[in-house]
This record gives C-alpha cells, structure tokens and sequence, in this order.
C-alpha cells in the first residue's frame, strides 16, 4: 500500500473532509493536467463505492481541492484556505447529487 493510500485509509473518503480533519493532503505523483499548464496537479483515489479527486493547482506539494463521488452519485466538493497560523481549513464549496 502506498502513502497516498494509507493517508486516504486514515481520513476516510467521508463526505465531509472537514469531518475527519485533513489538514495539509500531501499529494504524491499527481497523474493529472487538471487545469493544462503543462504540470501534473491532479490524481484520483479509489476507495471501494467512491472516488477522490485531488487537485494541487498551485503545486506546492498539498491538495488545495478535494471532490469526492460516492457509488450513489452524491458528492461533494472543497477548497483548502491556508490560516495565517500555517494549517488548512477546509470549505465545503459545492455539494449535491449526480
Ligand atoms: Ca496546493
């Protein structure tokens, strides 16, 4: 099992990251052009019946956005705003069902 992995295990793909306290995501090996600059920011976890999509669009090594679709279509969608103490909140920006 990879890091990546572990840490999804860890903080669970509930549908509320805020929930289970993410803080800094550290994204590993990003496989996905999310906004094509020409660098990797992106890559999807899968976990059973849901998916996890993390974006690190302004590439300094932490997810910035999360989206996650459960198997029944519901899913919901985050941004992470740095504190001026260093650590990440997490706000729910969008959230419904497919
Ligand atoms: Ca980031």
């Amino acid at each position: 099992m990879m890091q990546d992995d572990m840490l999804l295990c860890e903080h669970g793909l509930g549908e509320n990251p805020v929930d289970t306290d993410p803080g800094a995501w550290a994204l590993h090996d990003p496989t996905v052009d999310l906004d094509g600059d020409g660098v990797l920011d992106t890559r999807a976890y899968a976990d059973g019946d849901a998916v996890l999509v993390a974006s690190d669009l302004d590439v300094d090594g932490t997810a910035d956005h999360l989206t996650s679709v459960e198997a029944d279509g519901e899913y919901s969608a985050w941004q992470a705003h740095r504190q001026p103490d260093g650590s990440l909140r997490w706000e729910r920006t969008d959230h419904g069902r497919l």
